[in-house]
């Protein structure tokens, strides 16, 4: 693969600011320029794009800076021969560190002050309310990167960790790992369950109102994968109808969620904007990457995370 450009798509600044990442990409040999959707490529072109675009299809490789890959048409990169990477393996610590947040808001009942503070109202929670992570369990719906730092924590913080992958082999610090056909098994006895896995057909519709009528009525989801994982209505039924406790929502069906969306303002649901992988250094993880694989690409290597 011969690389004469790196251009980074403006779709970026959804994640890190384009300046900074033309910055981290930098080196002596190949340039780095911000491109719009006014743009054209060649193959000798590597784009560093958030979204996808038919254009890029004349790149000779593109790399998505986010783990999930569910937008991109990976039959389409198959046939035009354009190469397709993701960013996997770089957020083992901040999507699990807002996970293990939302844990311990909904524990230690953190969001309900939180909303209350505003007011100056000092009412506390009734005392069955809060509780500890220590002793409950949690199951890891995806048990990759990301579902590996969830489970280390949890651990740490003394809780139980089942969790799902379609593989079923171990995972270090997770007791026991079910297949996709165990999942109403796995998540019957846990207070979490946190949804992890990548958007694919398979996934789409996981959680539906049957799911969720399987979970403990004192149990919370975690959604950091994907909206589309989640039934939105069952959910918000669940939730209105306290079959399940609690939800915290970093990826949604329609984002930005709509600004009459019902869980916006539900007392049990935690709602954030799509930010569980925010990090000041997301231009550096990134670059990283893509440096790695120019190297690769340079030495006729086969590329880290390539998915087409
Ligand atoms: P990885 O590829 O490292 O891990 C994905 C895991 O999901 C693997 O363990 C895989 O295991 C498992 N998996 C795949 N299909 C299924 C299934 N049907 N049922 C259960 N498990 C399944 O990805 P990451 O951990 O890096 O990211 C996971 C997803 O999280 C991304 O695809 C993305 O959608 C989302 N994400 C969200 C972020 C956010 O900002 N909220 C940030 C980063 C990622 P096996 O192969 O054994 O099935
Ligand atoms: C942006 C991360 C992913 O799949 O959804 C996330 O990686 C986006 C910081």
């Amino acid at each position: 693969m011969d690389i004469s450009r790196i251009a980074v798509h403006e779709s970026v600044a959804k994640a890190c600011p384009l300046e900074l990442m033309v910055a981290a990409l930098q080196g002596p040999d190949i340039p780095v320029e911000i491109v719009g959707d006014d743009a054209s490529f060649d193959a000798g072109d590597c784009v560093v794009t958030f979204s996808p675009r038919d254009a890029f299809l004349n790149a000779i490789w593109v790399h998505g800076i986010r783990a999930g890959y569910d937008e991109f048409d990976v039959a389409a990169y198959e046939a035009a021969g354009t190469a397709l990477t993701n960013s996997t393996g770089i957020h083992g610590d901040t999507v699990p560190e807002t996970v293990v947040g939302y844990m311990t808001a909904f524990a230690r009942r953190l969001h309900i002050y939180r909303d209350h503070q505003s007011d100056s109202d000092w009412t506390q929670e009734p005392y069955d309310a809060p509780f500890t992570l220590t002793g409950e369990q949690v199951c890891v719906i995806g048990l990759g990167t990301i579902g590996q730092g969830i489970a280390d924590r949890a651990d740490a913080l003394g809780m139980e960790v089942v969790g799902v992958r379609r593989s079923g082999d171990p995972v270090e610090n997770v007791e026991r790992v079910y297949t996709p056909d165990e999942l109403d098994t796995a998540v019957a006895d846990a207070r979490f369950v946190v949804l992890c896995c990548p958007l694919t057909e398979e996934t789409e519709g996981m959680v539906d109102a049957a799911r969720l009528a399987q979970m403990r009525t004192d149990s919370y989801l975690v959604n950091v994968a994907r909206g589309p994982v989640v039934v939105e209505d069952a959910l918000v039924r669940a939730l209105d109808d306290e079959t399940i406790a609690g939800a915290a929502l970093d990826a949604h069906w329609e984002e930005p969620l709509p600004e009459e969306h019902p869980l916006w303002d539900h007392e049990s649901a935690i709602v954030t904007p799509h930010v569980a992988a925010f990090t000041n250094r997301y231009h550096e993880d990134i670059a990283a990457l893509v440096q790695e694989n120019v190297e690769r690409a340079t030495r006729g290597e086969s590329l880290r995370n390539r998915v087409a």
